[in-house]
């Protein structure tokens, strides 16, 4: 293979990096051979009711399972993103929030205004009735009210669970009756490229559904015309009026759950990724730290949504307990056109930008001239998130949106993970467009072949991690046995990530996509098998089968096979139908690109679909489609090719 295109770490970074080449060998060699006391140390970082004098306690076997970190330590996440910094920076800006019409003004708080809006939302929570323990869901838009009403549930010890606002009213009320969640937080509706998004009227189709759901608390956002229902819903602004403005943080064991975040997986309906409060907020703070060489005085901007990890991890958790001022946006990088994002860069003077490859590549579609009549001057790092960036999208960023000055961090991490995985640190590592290079501190990768054989140097396999982190999600809500069967039951004693991966000669990681049917469209999980129970869903289907396909600017699409029921007749008309249906029962980010009617799918003897070869039929490659001896019937993929969709 040929020697991968490098960027070695510039002179300049060699000079101001916090941690350099030879500092990282260290502090990742003390990682791993003394765990105890390196996370110990670390945490140290954290403000503690009490502190902890036990790290890690785990085990990843069959017999003795369990994941515990900082199990005596006791402390408050809250406090720790807001009360710790009032004394010394109680006026820096906490918050800047830009919204989705750059015609509207910009809000801003600072850590003594976060804390008492904190302070308020969590009063009214308790009026409301919540408790220490009680899950809340939070179907919000950009604002920051979402912000302050994570941070809320947080202060009293409530759970949260995010549900994203692009979700349908089906997809709501399947994650508020599975958590068992009797609150829901929303707003009137949400903006996003000029367009409103009718979040409480989804609420409410949503309740019909999960009679589990007592109170509604709306904050207006926008004044858009909505029913409130006596009795189940209040507005936010009338409930905090006469509210205190302080509200004592409950003390929270370090294994006390933080949130649940509902995720797809390969089988199943979204699992609901618990995360605890000590190990979570250490991991997703040092990782900010490092990855993005954060300093004090930063303007640092994750341009995700909250209603993803990538949100709570690094929008909110993570870069408030290092004290940064956060840039918020309310909506997409491309409207009112392909210059907004810089435009909000120079705008707010952003040090640090975390993006996903899929906005880059629809960016550069529109070519280097809205970025290049920005400044940018402000941005010393870009990172990157999400799925796989391919090198023309790298060599763009760096060269077009970074004027060749600023490290690529590509960051490599799950909802699972809590917070990045692997990364090269600005200032320590060479950039390799694609590779997201070496493991973060405490974090132990291997790459096995199928049969579970640890590879060595250069190889290709599944990626797995063999030790647990702190930041390591600790259970499937509701179902801890699901939690072990999915993650730790392919390679006993390691914790799979459903990833494959290769391991260059310089011991560079790169991350290759998913081994299960998990497909990313535009950096967001989406699992075949909900998209095939969607479609099912409707009258006229039999059967369907979902699989990904290459796509230009979301890096994958959807493409469904779907055989109709016995005397229904195909047409363009079903087709939309069918798109829209899934939009209904979903979300609009699962959205199938293709539907291809197939009188019949391909199948083993035994009944199994083969995906192997509809995946190479939507993805138009039909000379090499393997051995197809073992179909039931093989004539039935002449006729899939013969019909495939463009
Ligand atoms: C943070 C987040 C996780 C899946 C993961 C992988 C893909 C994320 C990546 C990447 C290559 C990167 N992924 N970051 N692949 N390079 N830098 O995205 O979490 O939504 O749970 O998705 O995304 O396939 O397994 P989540």
């Amino acid at each position: 293979m040929a020697e991968p295109e490098r960027y070695p770490v510039s002179d300049e970074w060699k000079k101001r990096a916090r941690v350099d080449a030879g500092g990282y060998e260290t502090l990742y060699g003390r990682s791993i051979a003394d765990p105890g006391s390196f996370w110990l140390e670390q945490a140290r970082r954290l403000d503690w009711i009490k502190r902890p004098e036990i790290a890690g306690d785990w085990s990843f076997d069959e017999a003795d399972f369990h994941i515990e970190w900082f199990a005596d330590g006791k402390l408050n996440v809250a406090a720790n993103c807001i009360d710790r910094h009032l004394a010394t920076r109680g006026d820096t800006t906490a918050i800047i929030w830009e919204p989705d019409d750059p015609k509207d003004s910009v809000r801003t708080y600072t850590y003594r205004e976060l804390h008492r809006e904190v302070c308020r939302f969590a009063n009214v929570l308790k009026g409301q009735g919540v408790q220490k323990g009680d899950r809340v869901t939070i179907y919000m838009p950009m604002i920051p009210e979402a912000a302050f009403a994570l941070l809320a549930c947080a202060r009293i010890g409530a759970i949260h669970s995010v549900v994203f606002g692009g979700f349908s009213p089906d997809a709501l009320a399947g994650r508020i009756v599975d958590c068992d969640s009797a609150y829901v937080i929303t707003a009137d509706a949400g903006r996003r490229a000029g367009k409103m998004v009718p979040l409480k009227t989804n609420v409410d189709k949503a309740a019909d559904q999960a009679p589990v759901l007592k109170k509604v608390i709306v904050v207006q956002a926008t004044g858009a015309d909505v029913t409130m229902k006596d009795g189940r819903d209040v507005w936010y602004h009338e409930a905090a009026q006469g509210v205190g403005e302080d509200c004592p943080a409950e003390a929270m064991d370090a294994e006390d759950p933080l949130f649940i975040l509902y995720t797809s997986g390969s089988t199943g309906k979204p699992k609901g990724v618990l995360h605890t409060s000590g190990g979570y907020l250490l991991w997703t703070s040092l990782t900010h730290e490092l990855a993005f060489d954060y300093r004090e005085g930063d303007v640092y901007w994750c341009a995700a949504d909250i209603g993803w990890i990538t949100g709570h991890s690094y929008i909110v958790y993570g870069p408030l307990a290092n004290g940064a001022t956060v840039v918020m946006y309310e909506g997409v990088p491309n409207w009112p056109d392909s210059s907004r994002i810089w435009q909000v860069v120079d705008k707010h003077q952003v040090n640090i930008l975390y993006t996903a490859p899929t906005a880059l590549r629809a960016l550069m579609a529109d070519g280097d001239e809205p970025v290049k009549k920005t400044s940018r001057a402000s941005l010393r790092v870009l990172g990157t998130v999400g799925e796989p960036i391919n090198p023309e999208a790298w060599r763009w960023y760096y060269n077009v949106v970074g004027d060749g000055r600023c490290p690529i961090i590509d960051t490599w991490w799950q909802t699972e993970t809590g917070g990045h995985m692997i990364a090269p640190l600005p200032g320590a590592h060479d950039l390799k467009p694609g590779s997201a290079t070496r493991p973060m501190p405490g974090v132990d990768p291997q790459i096995l072949d199928a049969d579970g054989n640890v590879l060595t140097g250069a190889a290709q396999g599944n990626l797995v991690i063999a030790k647990s982190w702190p930041g390591q999600m600790r259970t499937v809500w509701n179902d801890h046995e699901r939690f072990f069967q999915t993650y730790f039951s392919t390679y006993p004693g390691k914790y799979f990530t459903s990833d494959g991966a290769r391991r260059d000669a310089d011991g560079d990681y790169w991350i290759t996509g998913r081994v299960d049917d998990v497909i990313n469209v535009s950096g967001h999980r989406m699992g075949t098998a909900e998209v095939e129970s969607a479609l099912v869903l409707h009258e006229s289907v039999a059967e369907a089968a979902v699989v990904g396909r290459p796509h230009e600017v979301k890096g994958q699409g959807i493409y469904a096979y779907v055989t109709l029921n016995s005397g229904v007749e195909a047409s363009d008309d079903l087709r939309r139908t069918l798109v829209q249906w899934v939009r209904d029962e979903i979300g609009p980010i699962a959205t199938p690109e293709a539907i291809q009617f197939a009188p019949s799918l391909p199948k083993t003897r035994s009944g199994k679909i083969m995906r192997r070869i509809l995946r190479k039929i939507a993805e138009g490659d039909t000379s090499s489609l393997g051995d197809t001896s073992t179909l039931a019937d093989p004539d039935v993929v002449d006729h899939l090719i013969e019909n495939g969709v463009a």
